[in-house]
């Protein structure tokens, strides 16, 4: 991974990666920089939740039964209403909602399909917790004078065209990938502009960091409760014991995964059977981005982006960070370690 040695904007960096794809219609372009003019109102108001007194729970509950902080409410809002009118999209998905996104009549349709989690790891808003949005972006596939179904959004994660998050914490930093690399951008709200901070993000080969929630050990499978403790271990080459680092904000955790290398995990357990991460809006665009770190994401059995999604919201365990890592992980999972 490179710091940059000049100063480029999140746009500019765009038009100059579209002039490398001939044919490029500028679309995707126009996307991005409407996705982050979301993301600069969510980043506002994030910042903003305590004074505004939007912090605390509403009485309203999502289509998983989880108690809604009212800044769920409000990314959510933002992100459809800036997306919504643009003409770039056939249809959205969001965790917030539990049906499809659907454009309004007066509203041009677009070639573009976008998935997305408003605001990730939203129990953590009241402790002023980093969180974040993610987002997946594929073509539609029905046809322009077809009505969009939910086959536009259950794609299976290697048709993504792009994807990445949002983080709000520190600074806010907008981490992408179009499947050429991952660059990540810092926002600097003096100039309102996100500049390249990161080029050519690579995940080390291997960390010194596990990711998981310990508190449910006692639900998971043997065989994740002998590796995590396999790596509690002191070893002969000093790399283990490795540390313990989990946020609760699956975007914090992921992120300081790809930087800093390791393993993130959100496994099934006795009462997850499928995990708790969802593979349409989280896993797969987290996968697409961490893959082309050169990274690997798994549920455990098969790569996340092969994974055939059956519903908008179902579960996926997620096994995620540096490939020595995930497949030391594989081999303990499958008894074979
Ligand atoms: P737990 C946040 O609610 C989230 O969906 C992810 O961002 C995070 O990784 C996970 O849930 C945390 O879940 O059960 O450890 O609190």
């Amino acid at each position: 991974m490179i710091k940059v040695s000049r100063f480029i904007t999140l746009d500019n960096f765009i038009t100059k990666q579209e002039n490398f794809h001939p044919g490029a219609s500028g679309e995707f372009t126009s996307f991005m920089h409407d996705l982050t003019f979301a993301v600069r109102l969510i980043a506002r108001e994030v910042r903003r939740a305590g004074i505004n007194d939007i912090i605390g729970l509403t009485d309203e509950v999502n289509v998983h039964g989880e108690q809604v902080k009212k800044l769920d409410i409000i990314a959510n809002e933002i992100i459809i209403k800036s997306m919504n009118h643009t003409g770039k999209l056939a249809v959205m998905a969001s965790e917030e909602n539990e049906e499809l996104i659907q454009i309004p009549s007066k509203y041009p349709k677009g070639k573009y399909v976008l998935v997305f989690d408003p605001l990730d790891g939203s129990s953590n808003i009241d402790v002023n917790v980093t969180i974040g949005t993610i987002f997946g972006l594929y073509k539609r596939v029905t046809k322009s004078d077809e009505e969009c179904n939910v086959d536009d959004v259950l794609q299976k994660g290697y048709k993504q065209i792009a994807s990445g998050y949002a983080l709000y914490g520190s600074s806010t930093v907008f981490v992408y990938t179009t499947g050429n690399g991952v660059n990540a951008f810092t926002y600097d709200p003096t100039v309102g502009e996100f500049i390249l901070s990161y080029e050519g993000i690579t995940i080390p080969e291997r960390g010194k960091y596990y990711s998981t929630n310990e508190g449910n050990s006692y639900k998971w499978s043997e065989q994740f409760k002998k590796y995590i403790n396999y790596l509690k271990e002191k070893s002969e080459d000093g790399f283990r014991p490795y540390s313990a680092r989990y946020i609760g904000s699956g975007v914090a955790d992921i992120h300081r995964t790809l930087l800093y290398g390791g393993i993130f995990a959100y496994p099934s357990d006795k009462s997850n059977p499928n995990g708790k991460l969802r593979l349409v809006y989280e896993c797969n665009p987290l996968a697409m981005l961490i893959e082309q770190a050169g990274g690997m994401a798994t549920n455990g059995k098969e790569r996340i982006l092969d994974i055939q999604p059956k519903n908008i919201h179902e579960r996926s365990p997620l096994y995620l960070g540096s490939k020595y890592d995930v497949e030391e992980c594989m081999a303990f999972l499958n008894d074979n370690k």
